[in-house]
């Protein structure tokens, strides 16, 4: 009997000792898997994957949407607020498109917008603060901070069409108007725009003989497409994204391509 109590009592004990083994391992677990987790503040950014679709005929840039090259490709929308409060379908809507050859890409964006302004007349006044298209573009997919070079380009489209705007290495506002060429049509609240893009990789000097380089299929780019609305303000009203950005300062793009989608070339 006494031996029988042993038994049991040192058995109870090594139980009691694996259970508590059992327990820091489950503790040790728990930390790291805290510490190696994906931030819970982070995009999952495979939701927001964009593709476009060769195009053997190059879209007419007129603002009419009836190209070959437009057809067949999917939708994607604009509905992440960046800045601004939120915003009805009448104050803002907004879609696009893509497609590309070995020489441009393409993009066609349809906004719907109940007021257009431009009221700084000045290219490199406030342009950022008028209405615009702001196309983001990072050609190697890096992800890099790129506020004051060029390893991606914040490209602001204009209404008039011509006047394209980044900053460059210097920290002052430079036209790209060569880089793309755009072109818009309005019918009333509704305003269809073409552009068609070269695009750039990180080795463009300004002021230098840069060429555009050119697209393969199955390529990755770093891709963002955003709209800046204001219509009756001395400041943007909202400004509106392709994909959402979390934390306080949504507004990343002009500076970190980090956060912008990915296109797929297909
Ligand atoms: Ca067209
Ligand atoms: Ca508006
Ligand atoms: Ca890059
Ligand atoms: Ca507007």
């Amino acid at each position: 009997m006494k031996k029988l109590i042993l038994l049991l009592s040192s058995s109870l004990i090594l139980l009691s000792c694996e259970s508590k083994k059992t327990e820091t391992e489950q503790n040790n677990t728990a930390m790291n898997s805290t510490t190696t987790a994906a931030k819970p503040d982070s995009v999952n950014k495979s939701l927001y994957i964009l593709t476009a679709i060769v195009t053997t005929q190059a879209p007419k840039i007129d603002g009419d949407s009836a190209d070959n090259a437009w057809k067949g490709q999917t939708w994607y929308p604009i509905n992440h607020l960046w800045l601004g409060k939120d915003y009805t379908k009448e104050d803002f809507e907004g879609r696009f498109k893509l497609s590309w050859d070995a020489n441009k890409l393409y993009l066609l964006v349809e906004v719907t917008d109940d007021s257009l302004i431009d009221i700084h007349q000045k290219w490199d006044s406030s342009w950022w603060n008028d209405d615009c298209v702001e196309i983001f573009i990072d050609e190697d997919k890096g992800g890099d901070l790129h506020q004051f070079n060029h390893k991606a380009f914040a490209y602001h489209v204009a209404l008039n069409c011509k006047d394209v705007v980044d900053l460059g290495p210097d920290q002052k506002p430079h036209l790209y108007n060569n880089h793309i060429k755009a072109a818009k049509k309005t019918k009333g609240k509704t305003t269809v725009w073409e552009f068609a893009i070269d695009v750039y990789n990180d080795t463009y000097v300004d002021g230098k003989d840069n060429k555009p380089v050119k697209l393969l299929k199955d390529k990755k780019l770093g891709f963002c497409l955003n709209y800046c609305d204001n219509d009756k303000s001395a400041e943007r009203e909202n400004f509106i994204s392709s994909i959402p950005v979390v934390g306080e300062d949504k507004d990343q793009g002009w500076k970190d391509a980090s956060v912008f989608n990915e296109l797929i070339l297909k």
